[in-house]
């Protein structure tokens, strides 16, 4: 039996963690975990945790980490058997630590995006606030324009995806990744990609995992979010 293979992704927001774990998953056949989904999933559901979530989600701001690490971990327990990436998880340091006191990550991959790039990206961004699902205007617009596709409710803009709350918050973000990045730089599993543009970062990508893991067949394996 093939070795299991343990990945995460991590970038601002915007930088293409999602596009890019849905082709991983595709084309490699690991679990893909999105801990943006399970937290959207959560506040959609109206458990006691996506309400204690939503406020955070919905303003783009860092979950404690002692909620994302009680709502990740447990999963990755029901996963022992099958290889895995996470996209969105680990983001700080104490849960990087959480994370590497019961698994030993094979690689880590970090999305170096521009700051201009990401801007036009979130800019566009629009939110269902009920449940927090996102919609890019120009890459993943809904079907009717200003409505969530599965409600038909009113999409919103926050006031934190306009351009100054913006910078503020990328800059957080690399703040709070820059020792999560050290650590994985210290293990020797970080692999850094920089670029304007997915589609030219992605078969970069591709190869790193082609040499990485032996590429087997996913009939066990399907993504857990759509
Ligand atoms: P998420 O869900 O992890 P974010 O804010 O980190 O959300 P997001 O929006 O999901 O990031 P992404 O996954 O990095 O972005 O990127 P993506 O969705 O693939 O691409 C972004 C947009 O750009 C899409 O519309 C896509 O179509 C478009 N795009 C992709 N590639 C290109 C390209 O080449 N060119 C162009 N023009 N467009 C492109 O987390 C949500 C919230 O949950 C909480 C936080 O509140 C967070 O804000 N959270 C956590 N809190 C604490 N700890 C954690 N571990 C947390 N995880 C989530
Ligand atoms: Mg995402």
């Amino acid at each position: 039996m093939a070795k299991l293979f343990r990945a995460a992704i991590m970038g601002p927001p915007g930088s293409g963690k999602g596009t890019i774990s849905k082709r991983i998953a595709q084309s490699f056949g690991l679990q893909y975990l999105s801990s943006g989904h399970f937290l959207r999933e959560g506040i959609a559901a109206k458990t006691e945790a996506g309400l204690l979530v939503k406020t955070y989600v919905e303003r783009s701001m860092l979950v404690p980490d002692h909620v994302m690490t009680r709502l990740m971990l447990p999963r990755l327990e029901q996963l022992s058997g099958h290889s895995w990436l996470l996209d969105g998880f680990p983001r700080t340091l104490g849960q990087a630590l959480a994370l590497n006191n019961l698994y030993q990550l094979d690689l880590v991959i970090s999305l170096n995006i521009p700051y201009e790039t990401l801007k036009e990206r979130l800019s566009d961004r629009w939110i269902h606030p009920a449940s927090g699902r996102v919609y890019n205007m120009g890459f993943n617009p809904p079907q009717v324009q200003g409505k969530d596709d599965i409600t038909g409710e009113p999409l919103i803009q926050h006031d934190d995806d306009k351009p100054e709350a913006l910078m503020a918050r990328l800059r957080h973000y690399k703040d709070v990744a820059k020792p999560v990045i050290d650590l994985y730089k210290s293990q020797g599993i970080l692999h850094s990609f920089s670029g304007t543009e997915t589609d030219r970062i992605w078969p970069y990508i591709n190869s790193l995992l082609s040499t990485k893991m032996h590429t087997q067949p996913s009939d066990t394996c399907q993504a857990q979010t759509p």
